[in-house]
Protein backbone atom coordinates (compact mmCIF):
# COMPACT_ATOMS: atom_id res chain seq x y z
CA UNK A 1 0.00 0.00 0.00
CA UNK A 2 1.34 3.45 -1.29
CA UNK A 3 -0.01 4.99 2.17
CA UNK A 4 -0.69 8.67 2.24
CA UNK A 5 -1.03 8.47 -1.70
CA UNK A 6 -3.80 8.84 -4.57
CA UNK A 7 -3.97 7.24 -7.65
CA UNK A 8 -5.43 9.66 -10.21
CA UNK A 9 -6.76 8.16 -13.33
CA UNK A 10 -7.10 11.07 -15.63
CA UNK A 11 -9.78 11.12 -18.68
CA UNK A 12 -9.62 6.85 -19.36
CA UNK A 13 -12.42 7.35 -22.07
CA UNK A 14 -13.59 6.10 -25.65
CA UNK A 15 -13.11 9.27 -27.06
CA UNK A 16 -9.38 9.68 -26.55
CA UNK A 17 -8.52 6.24 -27.82
CA UNK A 18 -8.63 4.65 -30.99
CA UNK A 19 -12.26 5.04 -32.75
CA UNK A 20 -13.08 7.86 -30.80
CA UNK A 21 -13.23 11.11 -31.73
CA UNK A 22 -10.07 13.12 -30.13
CA UNK A 23 -7.86 9.75 -30.24
CA UNK A 24 -4.80 9.84 -28.07
CA UNK A 25 -2.07 7.45 -30.01
CA UNK A 26 -2.23 3.78 -29.07
CA UNK A 27 -4.76 5.39 -26.21
CA UNK A 28 -6.53 1.68 -25.77
CA UNK A 29 -3.36 0.22 -24.65
CA UNK A 30 -3.58 1.39 -21.37
CA UNK A 31 -6.99 -0.16 -20.76
CA UNK A 32 -5.55 -3.61 -19.11
CA UNK A 33 -2.97 -2.07 -17.07
CA UNK A 34 -5.23 0.13 -15.73
CA UNK A 35 -7.95 -2.65 -14.73
CA UNK A 36 -4.76 -4.39 -13.21
CA UNK A 37 -3.56 -1.40 -10.99
CA UNK A 38 -7.10 -1.04 -9.60
CA UNK A 39 -7.44 -4.86 -8.95
CA UNK A 40 -3.96 -4.28 -6.58
CA UNK A 41 -5.44 -1.97 -4.52
CA UNK A 42 -2.15 -0.03 -3.68
CA UNK A 43 -3.35 3.20 -3.05
CA UNK A 44 -5.16 4.68 -0.14
CA UNK A 45 -7.24 6.67 -2.46
CA UNK A 46 -8.17 6.20 -6.26
CA UNK A 47 -9.69 9.03 -8.47
CA UNK A 48 -11.06 8.79 -11.53
CA UNK A 49 -11.77 12.11 -13.17
CA UNK A 50 -14.34 12.29 -16.67
CA UNK A 51 -13.83 15.09 -18.77
CA UNK A 52 -17.93 15.89 -19.29
CA UNK A 53 -18.45 18.64 -21.75
CA UNK A 54 -22.02 20.38 -23.15
CA UNK A 55 -23.07 20.37 -26.52
CA UNK A 56 -21.45 23.85 -27.63
CA UNK A 57 -18.46 23.89 -25.67
CA UNK A 58 -16.31 26.59 -25.92
CA UNK A 59 -12.85 24.05 -26.43
CA UNK A 60 -15.05 22.56 -29.34
CA UNK A 61 -13.60 23.85 -33.09
CA UNK A 62 -16.78 23.61 -34.15
CA UNK A 63 -18.18 26.25 -32.57
CA UNK A 64 -15.94 28.79 -33.33
CA UNK A 65 -16.40 29.78 -37.04
CA UNK A 66 -13.57 29.30 -39.57
CA UNK A 67 -11.47 27.05 -37.10
CA UNK A 68 -10.35 23.88 -37.65
CA UNK A 69 -9.31 21.37 -34.47
CA UNK A 70 -6.04 21.71 -32.91
CA UNK A 71 -5.91 25.52 -34.43
CA UNK A 72 -4.93 27.67 -31.34
CA UNK A 73 -6.92 30.77 -29.97
CA UNK A 74 -6.70 33.14 -27.39
CA UNK A 75 -9.64 32.60 -24.76
CA UNK A 76 -9.62 34.96 -21.85
CA UNK A 77 -6.32 36.59 -22.52
CA UNK A 78 -4.84 32.41 -22.42
CA UNK A 79 -3.93 30.06 -25.38
CA UNK A 80 -6.71 27.29 -26.08
CA UNK A 81 -6.35 24.66 -28.23
CA UNK A 82 -9.47 23.45 -30.10
CA UNK A 83 -10.56 20.09 -30.24
CA UNK A 84 -12.44 18.27 -31.58
CA UNK A 85 -16.27 17.51 -30.17
CA UNK A 86 -15.21 14.77 -27.77
CA UNK A 87 -16.72 13.96 -24.14
CA UNK A 88 -19.82 14.78 -25.05
CA UNK A 89 -22.02 14.36 -21.45
CA UNK A 90 -24.10 11.06 -21.98
CA UNK A 91 -22.51 9.82 -25.10
CA UNK A 92 -20.72 6.30 -25.29
CA UNK A 93 -17.75 8.69 -26.04
CA UNK A 94 -17.89 10.17 -22.81
CA UNK A 95 -18.22 7.21 -20.35
CA UNK A 96 -15.57 5.93 -17.95
CA UNK A 97 -13.83 3.13 -20.09
CA UNK A 98 -16.07 -0.71 -19.86
CA UNK A 99 -13.27 -2.21 -20.05
CA UNK A 100 -12.30 -1.28 -16.29
CA UNK A 101 -14.00 -2.29 -12.93
CA UNK A 102 -14.50 1.13 -11.72
CA UNK A 103 -16.16 -0.11 -8.53
CA UNK A 104 -12.89 0.47 -6.45
CA UNK A 105 -13.07 4.43 -7.29
CA UNK A 106 -13.22 6.60 -4.10
CA UNK A 107 -14.15 9.64 -5.89
CA UNK A 108 -15.54 10.16 -10.01
CA UNK A 109 -14.80 14.05 -10.89
CA UNK A 110 -16.43 15.44 -13.67
CA UNK A 111 -14.69 18.61 -15.45
CA UNK A 112 -15.18 20.39 -18.57
CA UNK A 113 -19.03 21.04 -17.45
CA UNK A 114 -19.16 24.60 -17.66
CA UNK A 115 -20.13 25.76 -21.28
CA UNK A 116 -17.72 28.44 -21.46
CA UNK A 117 -14.41 27.06 -19.63
CA UNK A 118 -12.63 24.41 -20.23
CA UNK A 119 -10.64 21.82 -17.36
CA UNK A 120 -8.10 19.96 -18.23
CA UNK A 121 -6.47 19.12 -15.09
CA UNK A 122 -8.16 17.60 -11.77
CA UNK A 123 -7.40 19.62 -9.49
CA UNK A 124 -8.41 23.46 -11.40
CA UNK A 125 -10.40 24.72 -14.45
CA UNK A 126 -8.54 26.06 -16.90
CA UNK A 127 -8.48 30.34 -16.51
CA UNK A 128 -12.30 31.49 -16.81
CA UNK A 129 -13.65 34.81 -18.18
CA UNK A 130 -12.36 36.60 -14.56
CA UNK A 131 -9.05 35.23 -15.48
CA UNK A 132 -8.99 32.80 -12.50
CA UNK A 133 -8.72 29.11 -12.27
CA UNK A 134 -11.60 27.80 -9.95
CA UNK A 135 -10.55 24.76 -7.72
CA UNK A 136 -12.36 21.60 -8.41
CA UNK A 137 -12.22 20.76 -4.47
CA UNK A 138 -10.03 17.73 -4.88
CA UNK A 139 -7.12 19.10 -3.07
CA UNK A 140 -9.18 19.62 -0.12
CA UNK A 141 -10.73 16.21 -0.54
CA UNK A 142 -7.19 14.58 -0.95
CA UNK A 143 -5.84 16.60 2.09
CA UNK A 144 -8.94 15.83 4.43
CA UNK A 145 -7.95 12.04 4.17
CA UNK A 146 -4.17 12.69 4.49
CA UNK A 147 -2.85 12.31 0.85
CA UNK A 148 0.49 13.46 0.39
CA UNK A 149 1.04 12.20 -2.93
CA UNK A 150 -0.29 11.49 -6.75
CA UNK A 151 0.20 8.47 -8.83
CA UNK A 152 -1.29 9.99 -12.27
CA UNK A 153 -2.66 7.54 -15.01
CA UNK A 154 -4.60 8.05 -18.11
CA UNK A 155 -5.39 10.11 -21.20
CA UNK A 156 -3.47 12.58 -22.50
CA UNK A 157 -0.01 12.08 -21.30
CA UNK A 158 0.86 15.67 -22.92
CA UNK A 159 -2.60 17.66 -21.68
CA UNK A 160 -4.63 16.70 -19.03
CA UNK A 161 -2.00 14.24 -17.18
CA UNK A 162 0.50 16.88 -17.50
CA UNK A 163 -2.15 19.72 -16.06
CA UNK A 164 -2.72 17.65 -13.15
CA UNK A 165 0.81 16.31 -11.91
CA UNK A 166 1.82 20.63 -12.75
CA UNK A 167 -1.00 21.53 -10.09
CA UNK A 168 -0.49 18.91 -7.63
CA UNK A 169 2.81 19.70 -7.10
CA UNK A 170 1.48 23.77 -6.93
CA UNK A 171 -0.75 22.52 -4.62
CA UNK A 172 2.03 20.90 -2.24
CA UNK A 173 1.91 17.25 -3.58
CA UNK A 174 4.67 15.09 -4.20
CA UNK A 175 3.50 13.97 -7.79
CA UNK A 176 4.42 10.82 -10.11
CA UNK A 177 3.47 9.81 -13.69
CA UNK A 178 3.06 5.92 -13.97
CA UNK A 179 4.49 6.52 -17.57
CA UNK A 180 3.53 3.49 -19.11
CA UNK A 181 -0.22 3.93 -18.24
CA UNK A 182 -0.52 7.19 -20.19
CA UNK A 183 -0.47 8.05 -23.84
CA UNK A 184 -0.29 11.48 -25.88
CA UNK A 185 -2.39 13.20 -27.98
CA UNK A 186 0.88 14.62 -29.68
CA UNK A 187 3.34 11.24 -30.00
CA UNK A 188 6.07 14.03 -30.84
CA UNK A 189 5.63 15.58 -27.40
CA UNK A 190 7.12 12.72 -25.42
CA UNK A 191 10.56 14.24 -24.90
CA UNK A 192 9.22 17.84 -24.24
CA UNK A 193 7.17 16.66 -21.61
CA UNK A 194 9.79 14.06 -19.81
CA UNK A 195 11.86 17.23 -19.99
CA UNK A 196 9.18 18.77 -17.89
CA UNK A 197 8.43 16.33 -15.51
CA UNK A 198 12.12 16.51 -15.24
CA UNK A 199 12.59 19.77 -14.10
CA UNK A 200 9.45 20.39 -12.08
CA UNK A 201 10.53 16.88 -9.65
CA UNK A 202 7.91 14.96 -10.99
CA UNK A 203 8.89 11.05 -10.54
CA UNK A 204 7.88 8.98 -13.51
CA UNK A 205 7.89 5.56 -12.49
CA UNK A 206 6.54 2.29 -14.03
CA UNK A 207 3.36 0.30 -13.68
CA UNK A 208 5.42 -2.76 -12.62
CA UNK A 209 7.61 -1.05 -10.39
CA UNK A 210 4.62 -0.03 -7.77
CA UNK A 211 4.65 -2.54 -4.86
CA UNK A 212 2.50 -3.35 -2.03
C1 LIG B 1 -8.05 16.28 -22.89
C2 LIG B 1 -8.00 17.70 -24.67
C3 LIG B 1 -9.27 18.12 -24.41
C4 LIG B 1 -7.34 15.26 -22.07
C5 LIG B 1 -9.33 16.69 -22.59
O1 LIG B 1 -8.01 14.45 -21.37
O2 LIG B 1 -6.10 15.23 -22.09
N1 LIG B 1 -7.39 16.79 -23.93
N2 LIG B 1 -9.94 17.60 -23.36
ZN1 LIG C 1 -12.02 18.03 -23.15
Amino acid sequence: MHQQAALILVDVQPDFMPGGTLACHEGDAIVPGIDQLLRRHLFQQTVATQDWHPRGHVSFASVHAGMAPFQQIQLYGQPQTLWPDHCVQDTAGAALHPGIDWSSADLILRKGNRPDVDSYSAFQENHGPDGSRPSTGLAGWLRERGVHEIYAAGLARDVCVLWTVQDALALGFRANVVWDLTRPVTPESDAATRTTLGELGVGIVQSAELRA
